[in-house]
């Protein structure tokens, strides 16, 4: 980070208002493939890239306060990519955590995973059910990694849940609400996303958190997600509480 980046960090840094903090904010981490042909390298060079950016995002949301960081690592779509890019991604969660780890749990992070985990390769299950066990206890920020997940499958997850326990004589037709959907959900004990982050351009949720995001403000930038950084987080953030402060309460449609 050059000295003009220090110093638009730390202008921005005195702006936010630390009692409006987003609770929960979701990110798509988009444009890696992208980022890295036009460096003319390989795309899983970009992957590696958008991994040093979670890091420094993770580490700027935990130092802000923010309760919640919803990550988009891996969408049912994406098996659809060529093998050998799949199975790289496939061992990030290994790679990731190796170096990881051991500073989330000093930071008291909670990680947690959601999606349709059984169908991942086991070298990917052992990994994230490792930092499941070693993080269950912290009661800090939670970060939470969507990972073979796709909405509409999160929400026909719930349906067929619901649909069996109406079967079993154990819930009437009448008793499902909203507030009951919703904690049929992956996401079920948590708060709704206040701020939806979508780097690289593209302007679309993408089956990503389609019930949850009913209410949340989108943000969207053309920067890539290995050239996303604190700064362009932070602006985020400051024109989440920008829009909050001129519609808050009132016109909240
Ligand atoms: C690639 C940019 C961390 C986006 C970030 C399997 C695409 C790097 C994880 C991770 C990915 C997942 C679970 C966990 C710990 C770390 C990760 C995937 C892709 C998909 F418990 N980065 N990362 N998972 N990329």
């Amino acid at each position: 980070m050059n000295r003009d980046g220090q110093k638009r960090e730390s202008e921005l840094i005195k702006l936010i208002s630390a009692e409006k903090l987003p609770r929960h904010v979701a990110i798509i981490m988009d444009g890696n493939g992208r980022w890295a042909r036009k460096q003319g390298l390989p795309r899983i060079a970009g992957h590696r890239e958008g991994m040093n950016t979670l890091k420094e995002i993770i580490t700027c949301a935990n130092e802000l306060g923010i309760n919640v960081v919803t990550l988009y690592a891996f969408s049912t779509e994406n098996w659809k990519r060529p093998s050998w890019e799949v199975e790289f991604l496939m061992r990030l969660p290994e790679e990731y955590l190796k170096t990881e780890l051991q500073p989330l749990i000093e930071k008291n992070i909670v990680i947690r995973a959601m999606g349709d985990l059984e169908q991942l390769p086991a070298v990917t299950k052992r990994a994230i059910k490792n930092a499941l066990q070693a993080t269950k206890d912290n009661t800090g920020m939670i970060l939470n990694f969507a990972l073979n997940y796709g909405g509409r499958n999160e929400i026909l997850n719930a349906v067929k849940k619901i649909a069996e326990r109406v079967q079993e004589g154990a819930l009437k037709p009448e008793e499902i609400s909203e507030d009951l959907f919703t904690r049929y959900l992956y996401t079920g004990d948590l708060p709704d996303p206040d701020l939806l982050i979508r780097p690289s351009g593209e302007l679309r949720i993408s089956n990503f958190l389609l019930w949850q995001l009913a209410y949340t403000e989108l943000w969207f930038t053309r920067t890539l997600w290995p050239d996303f950084n604190k700064e362009h987080f932070l602006k985020a953030i400051l024109d989440y509480q920008e829009r909050e402060r001129r519609f808050g309460g009132i016109n909240k449609i």
